[in-house]
């Protein structure tokens, strides 16, 4: 297992978007390995292979609190359930230190292969529902700030380049 670099906003390599994965193979199974080592060193509570620069659709997640209910999702597809939207404050480990407001679908279904390649079957609502759409939106090249305002991505944007330039 490995640690990866993950990728920060305004990257354009954050704008990829993911290929469907055609087999899960023992190179799936590594790279849904080391998505968890690194989402866990980080620490955070989704990742996506984008974020890690690897443009294929595979995310992780675990919302849990004792943080060992590691879920993997290849190939996943959401269906919102329902017109209900829920309101929460965001943060993506490639924008780090903001956190913003984002509404969206407040219960969905999402189907997807397991890590032996299993299709299976999900609903989720609450905090599980906002992480994974939040995930899924990485593998079509989208980050949270787009559901902002152009002045406040702007803002973000810029806080992040002056940060690094000093760093
Ligand atoms: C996505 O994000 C998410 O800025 C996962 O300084 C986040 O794990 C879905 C993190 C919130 C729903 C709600 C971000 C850690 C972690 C930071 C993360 C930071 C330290 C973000
Ligand atoms: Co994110």
């Amino acid at each position: 297992m490995a640690i990866l670099r993950i990728l920060e906003f305004p990257d354009p390599r954050l704008r990829t978007r993911a290929r469907p994965v055609a087999r899960v193979d023992d190179r799936i199974r590594r790279l849904a390995d080391d998505l968890l080592e690194t989402m866990y060193a980080a620490p955070g509570i989704g990742l996506a292979a984008t974020q890690v620069d690897v443009h294929e659709r595979v995310i992780a997640v675990d919302v849990s609190e004792e943080r060992n209910q590691p879920l993997i999702f290849v190939n996943p597809e959401i269906t919102p359930l329902g017109e209900e939207r829920q309101e929460y404050q965001e943060g993506c480990l490639s924008v780090p230190g903001f956190f913003e407001t984002v509404s969206r679908p407040a219960r969905i279904r999402v189907r997807a292969l397991d890590r032996e390649g299993r299709p299976f079957e999900l609903e989720a609502d609450g905090l599980l529902a906002v992480c994974i759409q939040h995930e899924v939106d990485h593998l079509e090249g989208r980050l949270f700030v787009d559901y902002l305002s152009a002045l406040k991505r702007q803002r973000i944007r810029a806080k992040l380049e002056k940060q690094r330039q000093r760093a």
